[in-house]
Formats: structure tokens, sequence, C-alpha cells
């Protein structure tokens, strides 16, 4: 573990202080071009790593592999569309140098042309989001219920995955507040299947034809389009205040789910239930999760609101760096599964109803295959903007059911991608092509990149013998499962079940411990506060008393409001204990600790420090007064931060690291080699780290001067989470603490 957290140190940087390391690992220094191109350059060699293998074509008459790597940039000469190599890009062809530009300069027209059109439209919702590339393990576990071939024992599929947040556009914040994506395309050898979920198990709506007004409300007011990937406002709060089917999603939101911690550190849920069918037949009603290896974890608040402002890009950082060191985030797919019963219900629980859950501890999420993401997107454009996902997308032995709201989007997600990817071929674009073979007489269209052969793109024919064949009734996708249709009249309705709007929120809020119930009084409090119609805060007070009492008048305690009384009785729910993120304890790896130190008093320690947190597979990042390298008396340290560029959000712990005691020259000692002000307990800039992070329930060490800068901040040494030693062997306790992910004791100081 060690060489990977070694490697992730120097991905998570380098960073704006870098010494020496700074750059990207892994990535060859680009020399700087020269100025004055060689008149007649040598010809050049074929590029470095020649992926040029056999000539290949795909069923379709698309080049696949190589052949398509090709396409996108080959040669070592700047050309044109066209080809025609480049002898200038510098300067547009004019009548003289001070003359006017010319319409005959192709060149010019072309790159302006193509530059002016570079942007696509990003997508409606999800715009702004992180991927990677991956492969998925099955374990054979799900084979008795589903025949798909992926999900035989051992096979191995590869994935691409994309996260993201819904209501931001593409270029917003990461650590919003609001639900997460979690889409992953397997391109199976029976074709591509995605899962197209959220890291929250239940939707706003149940129809899908709801969706417009959700995500009008969500989105910015249309006058003056802010807030910006924000849920703290009037239309947002109006709307789900109306529509009480929003509640338990909404609650969700409110809790420590809306702001992970990081990507790798969520779940992930299909939402709906699925219909799977096995080899015999035979079917199984079934809801998907993703379960991280890393735990579940999230920001707090403040710390969600400082990143957004300091690292805006903090996930896709975070998921990047983490893949290019080698800390590959895993997730197990697991499957809870239910009787296909006529009426589709499960311990009293619609299944065709988004708005709900199975809890866990009714019927238990069981592993069918682990899913691990080992490779970043090598064209962000290409890949992570292009892909298209579509609940569509399915394989024999997966089925979609009646959920409307699934329905719905089976219908919309093909429609989304015309507008964004300019035509219905967008299945050819390398990242969404199947890595079966096609042959699907689809022909034609914007963008068609494939040259088909043969004359009769029809069925039957005879002119193309009668090819392309049909599957076998037993191995082909898209036979109905013969389930009966209920029989009915045709109307606009909802089911009675879809009317029970509370319980499941209850069950939620119950579900959580005193810590977690706090940051939901304080996410409410903050939201509702950022309101300016008093008509939906009080509408909002009268939903949240439906869910609890307590809730309801904490937050009309925050808001200055009188509390409501409940418009229906509380539900008699039982909690379900595996919805809390508090109290268990977790893997370490990744996790990134700040060794604060002045860069001369104890460098030894400094040392220690960094190994120890190296061999337990997490990231050490040092700061000190000023960048480069700290080498007073032996090996040389880099430095990662600098006082101006280290803020506390980016660290899971923080160690002092001998510092000078209270009373040494507080201004006066100087870095031996950057000749920067040393830190000190007076130094504003270590006294803030220390306070946010001490706000924010993460936990502390240090020796030396540290136990009197605690002092300086108003924390004592003897407070769970705060360790003093004599000298550098504090870790073990620290790490204790880390595993637990912070300190919880120490709420409610931090929201
Ligand atoms: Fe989506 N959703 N959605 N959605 N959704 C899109 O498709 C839509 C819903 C989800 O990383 C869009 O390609 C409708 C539920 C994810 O590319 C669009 C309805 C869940 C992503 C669309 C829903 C999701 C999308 C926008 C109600 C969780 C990002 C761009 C019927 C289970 C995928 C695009 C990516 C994206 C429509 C409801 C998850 C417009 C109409 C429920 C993770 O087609």
């Amino acid at each position: 573990m060690k060489d990977v957290a070694d490697k992730i140190a120097d991905v998570v940087h380098a960073g704006p202080a870098g010494g020496p390391e700074e750059g990207v690992p892994g990535k060859p220094a680009i020399a700087s071009p020269p100025l004055v191109e060689p008149v007649h350059p040598v010809e050049p060699l074929p590029p470095k790593a020649d992926q040029s293998g056999p000539e290949t074509v795909s069923p379709t008459g698309q080049p696949t592999g190589a052949e398509q790597a090709r396409m996108a940039q080959s040669g070592a000469y700047l050309t044109t569309a066209q080809g025609v190599r480049l002898p200038d890009t510098d300067h547009s062809l004019k009548a003289g140098p001070r003359g006017p530009v010319l319409l005959q300069d192709h060149h010019l027209r072309e790159k302006l042309m193509h530059f002016d059109h570079e942007r696509i439209p990003e997508r409606v919702v999800h715009a702004r989001g992180a991927a990677a590339h991956g492969v998925f393990q099955s374990y054979g576990t799900a084979q008795g219920v589903s025949k798909a071939a992926f999900l035989a024992q051992d096979v191995e599929t590869p994935v691409f995955v994309r996260f993201s947040t819904v209501l931001g556009s593409r270029g917003s914040a990461d650590t919003v507040r609001d639900t997460r994506g979690f889409a992953t395309k397997f391109y199976t050898e029976e074709g591509v299947f995605d899962l197209v979920g959220n890291n929250i198990p239940v939707f706003f709506i149940q129809d899908a034809i709801k969706f417009p007004d959700i995500i009008h409300a969500g989105k910015p007011h249309p006058d003056r389009e802010i807030p910006q990937a924000q849920s703290a406002h009037d239309t947002f709060w109006d709307f789900v205040s109306l529509h009480t089917e929003a509640t338990h999603h909404t609650l969700w939101n409110m809790s420590d789910r809306g702001i992970p911690r990081s990507y790798r550190m969520m779940e992930g849920f299909g939402v709906h239930t699925f219909r799977l069918v096995n080899a015999e037949g035979a079917t199984t009603l079934v809801k998907f999760h993703w379960k991280p290896k890393l735990g579940v974890h999230s920001l707090v608040w403040e710390e969600a609101q400082i990143i957004a402002g300091v690292d805006p890009d903090f996930h896709r950082r975070d998921l990047f760096d983490a893949i290019e060191s080698g800390a590959f985030p895993q997730w197990e797919l697991g499957i809870q599964t239910f009787p296909d019963t006529a009426d589709q219900m499960f311990e009293g629980i619609d299944l065709l109803d988004p708005t709900k859950i199975v809890p866990e501890e009714l019927a238990p999420v069981k592993p069918v295959g682990l899913l691990t993401l080992n490779a970043n997107p090598s064209n962000f454009f290409a890949e992570a903007e292009q892909v298209a996902f579509h609940t569509g997308h399915l394989v024999p032995g997966i089925d979609a059911t009646d959920d409307p709201l699934l329905a719905g989007r089976n219908f919309s997600y093909l429609d989304t991608q015309f507008t964004r990817l300019g035509g219905p071929n967008f299945p050819q674009l390398p990242i969404n092509r199947t890595h079966a073979p096609v042959n699907d007489m689809l022909r034609d269209g914007m963008h068609q990149t494939a040259v088909h052969r043969g004359v009769a793109p029809y069925k039957p024919n005879s002119l193309d013998g009668g090819c392309p064949f049909f599957a076998g009734a037993d191995t082909g996708a898209f036979i109905e499962v013969p389930v009966d249709v209920p029989p009915g009249r045709k109307v606009r309705e909802a089911p009675a079940s879809f009317g029970d709007h509370f319980s499941q929120s209850r069950m939620f809020w119950l579900s959580m411990t005193p810590v977690e119930r706090e940051h939901i009084i304080a996410a409410y409090t903050f939201e509702l506060g950022k309101c300016y119609e008093q008509a939906v805060k009080e509408r909002t007070l009268a939903v949240l008393a439906n869910i609890d009492p307590e809730l309801c008048a904490q937050v009309a305690a925050g808001l200055g409001l009188p509390v409501p009384a409940a418009t229906e009785p509380l539900a008699d729910t039982r909690p379900s204990p595996a919805l809390s993120q508090v109290g268990r304890t977790w893997p370490l790896d990744g996790r990134v600790i700040g060794i604060v130190t002045d860069g001369a008093v104890d460098m030894t320690g400094v040392r220690e420090v960094r190994e120890a947190v190296l061999d337990a597979g997490m990231v050490p990042l040092v700061v000190a007064p000023a960048g480069g390298v700290l080498a007073a008396d032996g090996d040389p340290v880099t430095v990662q931060r600098t006082f101006a560029t280290a803020r506390s959000v980016e660290f899971d712990a923080l160690v002092f690291a001998g510092l000078p005691a209270a009373g040494a020259d507080a201004h006066g000692a100087r870095d031996a080699k950057a000749g920067a002000p040393a830190p000190t307990v007076g130094d504003p800039r270590v006294l803030a780290l220390l306070t946010e992070a001490y706000r924010h329930g993460k936990a502390l060490a240090g020796w030396g001067g540290a136990e009197a800068l605690f002092e300086a901040a108003g924390i004592s040494a003897e407070e769970p989470g705060v360790i003093v030693t004599d000298d550098a062997r504090g870790l073990p306790q620290l790490l204790e603490l880390l595993s637990a992910h912070r300190v919880w004791e120490r709420f409610p100081a931090a929201m």
C-alpha cells in the first residue's frame, strides 16, 4: 500500500507550492517548443507507442481500436482538417504585414469555424461530472436470478462510470448540496447495459410527467439565473413543500448524503425496481446497490461551502488523483431481491414507488460483483462529455418494471441525446460503442460514420441472403417477460399506496444518530433561511411536522417561526440502522493528513510521521511557511502546501509537528532555506487551519508547541480527538480516530 500512497502524495501534489516534484507524475515532461521551427524537419517517426495493428472495421463499417486512434491524431506535422501540412498558424494571410486580412485564408476560416463550434449543449440535468474507466468482475452469485452473461461467474466486463451533481451547470462547484449521479455503462459481450443511478435511493417524484416541474423548480430562478447549483432558494422549496411526495428525497438531500466527502465514498442506487429473468425464464424483482469499499462518508456543511470556493473541482480532482496514483476506488454491486408477485409489494412496501426503499434489515443486499475504476479518461470531452447513458440499454436477463418513473426515463434518455449529441448516431461515438458485434439495419442520419455494406437493410430480405439473422428466442433481448398486465381503465391517477409521503421520511429521520439529526436540522434551517417567501417557509415547516415534531420545532426555532401542528398522524415506523453513516469504522486508504511544520524545529519527527502515514496507505502533505524542499538536517522533505495555499478542508486530520512552543520567537524565527517567517502560535493562518479542522470534527495531533497552539485556539488537550505527545509517536491513536471518519463527539460545535 505504501507505494500507492506514496504515489498519491506525489499526485496530490506537488501543488501550487511544489518544489522540484511539481507537475503530474506519469506524464512525460513537455519540452518548450522551439521558437523557430526547423525549415526542413526530418520525416517524423511514427507515434511513440505505435498502435497501428491490422486495419480493423466493426461490423457497421466503423474503424475500431488502433484505426480509430489514428483517425484522431497521427503524424508529427500540423495539418488542416484535410491533412494538408501547415507552415504557420500564428498569422492570418494579409495583404502586407499591416494590410487587410484576405478572404482566401482557408486555414484561418477553418480554425475559427471549428473553434466557434467546440461546445455542445450541456446535459439539462447532471451537467457537472467526472468519469473513469474500469472493470466489473462478477462473482456469479446472481446467476440463479439473472441470465445476463456479465453476471455469470468470474466474467470481467469493461465499464465506464460517470458521477455528477444534478442541478449545477457544467462549470459549477462539486461540493454543493445536491443529489449525485452514479451512472455505469457495462460493455458486456451481449451489448451495452447502463445502470443510471444516484447516490440517494429514492426520487422526488413518482411519475415521469413531473420531472420538468421538479427540475425547473430546482434550477436557478428564470429571471436572474441565480442561484447556481443550489437548492437553497424559493422555487425549490415552493415546489417540494407543495408536492409532498418529494419529502423523502429532500430529507436525504438535507442529510449528510447531500454533501459526499468523495465520489469514492458514495453509495449508488438503481432507485427503481427492475425485473431479472433467469435461464429458466423465472423472474425476480430487484433493487441495485453500489457499496463503496471505503465506506460512505460526507463533508460537513461549512467545509463543503469553503471547498466550493477554494477548490471547486474537489471531487473531480480527488477521483482523478486517486486513480492516477493507483489507489483504484472499488464498489461491490449488490442486489436486494423480492418475489415477483402480482401486486409487486414487499412487506407492505410498493416496489413500483420510487420514493420508497426496502430497508436492508428486511431484504439484505447480496454482493454480486466488484467494480474497480482503474483509468482516467484520456480526453474529457470525448469520453465524459459524450457518453450517453440510457435506462433502456438493457441486456437479456435484466428488464424494466412498470414503475412509472422508469417508463418515462426509458422514453426520455434517447431524446436528450439527439439534442446533446446532434442526431441518432451517438451510439457510434467511441465511448458509447458497444463491444458486441452490431448489425442493426439502422442507416444514414446526421454524423453517420459507418460505411455499411450490403443492399438490403430491411427484413425479411433475400438480396442479402436473409442476413442479419434473428437470435434464438431465449437468447435475445426485449423478449417480453410474459407477466400479467393488471386490467384497468385509462386514467391519470396513481395507486393509493403512492399517497404515503411521510412514513419512510420518518423512518429515515429515526434511523439517524443525534449528530446526523443535528446536521439535518442545520441544513433545513440554512436552506429555508435563504428563502424570501414566508409562505414557503411555513408550508415546509408543516411538512416537517409530519415527519417529526422535534425536527419541526428545531427548524422553526432557527427560523423564528411558530411550530405548526402535524396534519397527519405520525407514522408508526421502525428505524433502519443501515441508513446511518455514523458508528462504524472504515479503511483509511487515500485519507489526506496535513503535517504542519516550521521547517526547522523537528524535521526528524516530520519524516517519521510522513513515513507512518504512507505506511497506513494515506497521503501526507507537508505544510510549511514557504514552498521548496526542507533539508535542514538530512533527507529532503518536499513542501506540498504553504501557509498561503493550505486550507483545512483539504485534510482529514492535522499533525502539528514540533512547532516552536509558545513564547518562542513568535515572528522572528526564519526557515533556514526559504527565509520565511516560521509558524508559531502567533501565525493566524496556522490558527485558522487548526480552528477550522477542529470545528469540522477532524482529528488533531501534535507535539512540541502543539499544546500551546491548541490552547491559544481554546482547544483542550484533554478533549476527544486531540492527541498531544512528546514526539512523533501519537500516530496510532490518530489512525484509530480517522477510521471513524470524524470525531463525532465534537459536534454540534460545527455544522
Ligand atoms: Fe435522469 N436524466 N431523468 N434520473 N439522470 C438525465 O440524460 C430524466 C432520474 C440520472 O452521467 C438526462 O443524458 C427524466 C432518476 C443520471 O450522463 C435526461 C427522469 C435517476 C444522469 C434525464 C429522470 C436519474 C441522468 C440528462 C424522470 C436516478 C446522468 C442528460 C422520469 C435513478 C447521466 C442525459 C450521465 C441524466 C432525464 C429521473 C439519474 C434529461 C425524464 C430517477 C445519473 O435525459
